[in-house]
């Protein structure tokens, strides 16, 4: 064994995509453990990380191309044969309703991110104009305030004295660098302050000097109150906001009219509390804050988000060390683009950042009017488990003329498809994450497969390469030119490519899988399917060649990105791609004036609305809140379809405080049933002391099914989204509010 050789690779389970290191015997992953060398995480993990090969090598991973039968059951069918049926699915759509009524579903999830590059091209092959992802179910009122403010920003909390984590658990959810070391020595260090606003006792909480245990779903209140006291209290940077803030007497006057303690008294935390916090604030060398689903998938979320982005603007906490940064990212994204809003084409939701908010998508294929969808290529997504409202899902799916779904897994998705395509899994092929956010160095890591594909699986680059061939789309004679041109020299390919294709909006959009076809089989190590990210270091090496150079890669015009490329392809430990200093945030700043702005009119609005006591979702009927969906230290999404991957809490028990445990006569690991205006289901219990009466919690990412060793397919704790409910969302960005659902909890 210890001779074996240990492989380098990357943790897909979060977005912090730790660097990890392999041994395999056969296809098995046996032991992993962090890679020291990788730049960004260097050695750290989570025990999650650990119990990887339950998704590498679970029974349900798929071997061949299923086509469903009349009858609903599936029938394995050849490559060939999925690829034509599904290019004639598409086309006949295309054909009889357009290519706009084709929506794009997914793209990847925490650790692969390359795929839904090439699927771009797919899209552009048969027409489709409308996508969405995950990140429209929880971020997408975040980017719209960042669009409107000019920045999308990370907190340095490496280096903040104090840090601020809004509805975040990063003990257990991670996202910051090395989240658990950074928040021990923030807890550890007596000239440091960790606030946390959270209604439950979390992980996170109990390390805080200060938790502002706010009621849920009531921040609004609990964070115009911490602005209102930085006003009053002349607590803000004057300076900063004079020469940096666009906007500020607008916003002050309506923020004016707000009494701090009528609001401390909504949110149910101790008025004296919420000045020591804001007071803390106000007065530290650095602060950075993290908001997550805790306010965005909870009432007056967009405002939330806006809000949030006050404390530390009003503080002058921005482009400095320890406070708010903007990293320079090899692929964008974070901020929608101000400017004409487009909108879905029947509800007429707005589209931020190209993604239609997740929960008008069913009714946008249930609908009778003209433009609604009428087919889904859906790709590294379960949205029949992940997304609100499972039954409606169960319905719009079967609405649809065609779907296809690509995946490992026979998910609940793809048990509701036409087609289903088994992908490569992700140790299996090239991948990379964009979710690169370290400061001041950014790392992109580009994996090279560390298996061979599981026989009877594709990589997607080669799925969708045989799609566009098949749809028509792709001209022989070009992509012999090109690949001419590529076994010449890559310079030689970049000036061929960029003739053929920079006069035809078409040809870019197809450009990843030309990439694959004709740079791709050049490329050395046979990372074909890393052509994609030639172009992608190539335009991140003319958006942002100075911080590239600081981070020391050399070279002057198209030679630049070709040394990043190089560096990418080679370096199995990370790429150090760009150094920013913290001023160079400025430069990332979208505004005209160059200000951040907080003049933002539609959140003013809805600020100058909010309604003077809490609206109360509860009822007698459905007298709890329920949290559908906490991260725990063994969930991840629905990466992982074994429930032996969860080393305790294997079926997800809904936590509950003793005292509601009590009045219910249900004791510890005793069942209830849970109902909710959307479903009603079973789970057994934990009693916990993090949680106040009349609040509960399920995790996120159970209830997805395996098939056992005799092969009957059994489901494991709740799938949460057949509780939730559509309509039950953010107004204003459309994204649920799964942290406050609405629901009664009987013993049975
Ligand atoms: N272990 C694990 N880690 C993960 C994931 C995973 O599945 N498992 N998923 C990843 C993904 S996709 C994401 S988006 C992130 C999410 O990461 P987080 O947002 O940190 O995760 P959650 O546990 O969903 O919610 C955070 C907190 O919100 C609190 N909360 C509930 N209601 C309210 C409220 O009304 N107000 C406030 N202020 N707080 C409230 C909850 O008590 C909880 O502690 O995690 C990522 N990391
Ligand atoms: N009620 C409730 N619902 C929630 C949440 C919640 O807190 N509460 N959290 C939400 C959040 S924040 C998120 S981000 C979403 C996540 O939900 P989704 O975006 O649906 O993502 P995942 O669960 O990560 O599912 C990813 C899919 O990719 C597949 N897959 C894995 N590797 C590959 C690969 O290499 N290629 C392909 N093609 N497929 C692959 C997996 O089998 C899985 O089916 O869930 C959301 N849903
Ligand atoms: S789950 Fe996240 S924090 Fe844990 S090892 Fe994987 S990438 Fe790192
Ligand atoms: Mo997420």
């Amino acid at each position: 064994m210890s001779d074996q050789p240990w492989h380098k690779t990357i943790c897909i389970l979060c977005e912090s995509n730790c660097g990890i290191e392999v041994r395999l015997e056969d296809r098995r992953m046996v032991r992993i453990r962090g890679d020291k060398e990788h730049k960004a995480s260097q050695g750290y993990t989570c025990e999650k990380a650990l119990r990887l090969d339950h998704y590498q090598n679970g029974r349900h991973r798929l071997t061949s191309p299923m086509r469903r039968k009349s009858d609903g059951t599936y029938e394995e069918i050849d490559w060939d044969t999925a690829i034509s049926e599904t290019a004639a699915g598409l086309k006949a759509v295309q054909d009889q309703h357009g290519g706009e009524t084709i929506f794009y579903y997914g793209g990847g999830g925490q650790g692969n991110h390359l795929c839904g590059t090439y699927g771009a091209a797919t899209r552009a092959a048969v027409g489709s104009r409308y996508r969405s992802n995950a990140l429209a179910q929880e971020k997408t009122g975040e980017f719209w305030v960042n669009a409107h403010m000019g920045v999308s920003t990370r907190g340095d909390f490496a280096n903040s004295e104090v840090a601020v984590f809004i509805g975040k658990n990063p003990w257990q959810s991670h996202g910051l660098p090395h989240a658990r070391r950074t928040l021990k020595e923030i807890a550890n260090d007596p000239d440091r302050t960790m606030i946390v606003i959270d209604p439950r006792r979390t992980e996170t909480a109990d390390l805080a000097d200060i938790h502002l245990r706010v009621k849920p779903g009531t921040d609004v209140y609990l964070l115009a109150a911490m602005v209102k006291v930085l006003l009053d209290e002349d607590l803000l940077d004057s300076r900063f906001i004079n020469d940096k803030v666009g906007g500020f007497d607008e916003m002050a006057a309506v923020l004016s009219a707000i009494d701090v303690d009528q609001y401390a008294e909504r949110c149910g935390v101790d008025a004296d509390l919420i000045r020591e916090a804001a007071r803390r604030i106000g007065s530290a060398a650095s602060v950075a804050t993290f908001e997550d689903l805790g306010v965005q998938m909870a009432p007056h979320s967009t405002l939330n988000s806006y809000l949030n982005k006050l404390l530390w603007v009003l503080t002058g906490n921005f482009a400095k060390e320890g406070a708010m940064v903007a990293p320079a990212q090899l692929v964008p994204f974070g901020i929608a683009k101000a400017g004409a809003q487009r909108r879905s084409p029947i509800a007429g939701a707005p589209i931020i950042s190209g993604m239609v908010p997740c929960n008008v998508i069913p009714s946008e294929i249930l609908s009778d009017a003209p433009g609604a969808y009428k087919a889904m290529i859906i790709e590294a997504a379960n949205p029949l488990h992940s997304l609100a409202d499972s039954p409606k899902w169960r319905e719009a799916m079967a609405a649809l003329e065609f779907s296809v779904v690509i995946d490992v897994a026979m998910t609940e998705t793809a048990r509701h498809a036409d087609i289903v395509l088994p992908a490569a899994s992700q140790y299996e092929k090239w991948e990379a994450t964009f979710f690169n956010f370290e400061f001041p160095d950014n790392v992109f890591t580009l994996r090279k497969p560390i298996l061979e594909p599981l026989p009877g699986t594709l990589a997607e680059p080669e799925i969708h390469y045989r799609l566009c061939r098949e749809l028509g789309v792709l001209d022989d004679g070009m992509l012999a030119k090109l690949r001419a041109a590529a076994e010449s020299s890559r310079l030689e390919f970049a000036a061929a490519f960029y003739e053929l294709t920079s006069g035809d909006p078409m040809l870019g959009r197809l450009a990843p899988v030309i990439l694959y076809a004709t740079l791709g089989p050049t490329l050395p190590d046979d990372a074909t399917q890393a052509a994609v990210v030639w172009g992608l270091c190539h335009q991140a090496a003319m958006r942002d060649p100075v911080s590239i150079r600081a981070a020391g890669i050399e070279g002057e015009g198209p030679m630049l990105g070709e040394n990043l490329f190089d560096a990418v392809l080679t370096e199995r430990t990370g790429v150090v791609f760009s150094h920013s200093a913290v001023e160079d945030s400025w430069s990332r700043v979208t505004t005209m004036d160059g200000k951040l702005n907080v003049n933002i009119p539609e959140m003013l609005e809805l600020l100058a609305a909010v309604p003077p006591s809490p609206v109360t979702y509860t009822s007698a009927e459905f007298p709890f809140v329920l949290a559908a969906g906490e991260r725990r230290s063994f969930t991840a999404n629905t990466i992982f379809r074994d429930p032996d991957w969860r080393k305790k809490d294997r079926e997800g028990a809904l936590r509950i405080s003793g005292a509601d445990a009590d009045s219910l006569g249900v004791e510890d690991g005793g069942v209830v049933r849970v109902t909710t205006a959307g479903g009603s289901l079973t789970t057994v219990i934990e009693v916990s002391d993090t949680l106040r009466p009349g609040h509960v919690t399920l995790p996120n990412g159970l209830g997805v099914d395996y098939p056992s060793e005799g092969g009957d397919v059994e489901l494991t704790g709740v799938p949460t989204n057949e509780l939730t409910s559509i309509g039950h969302e953010d107004p204003f960005a459309g994204t649920p509010w799964h942290k406050h659902v609405p629901a009664r909890v009987e013993a049975v």
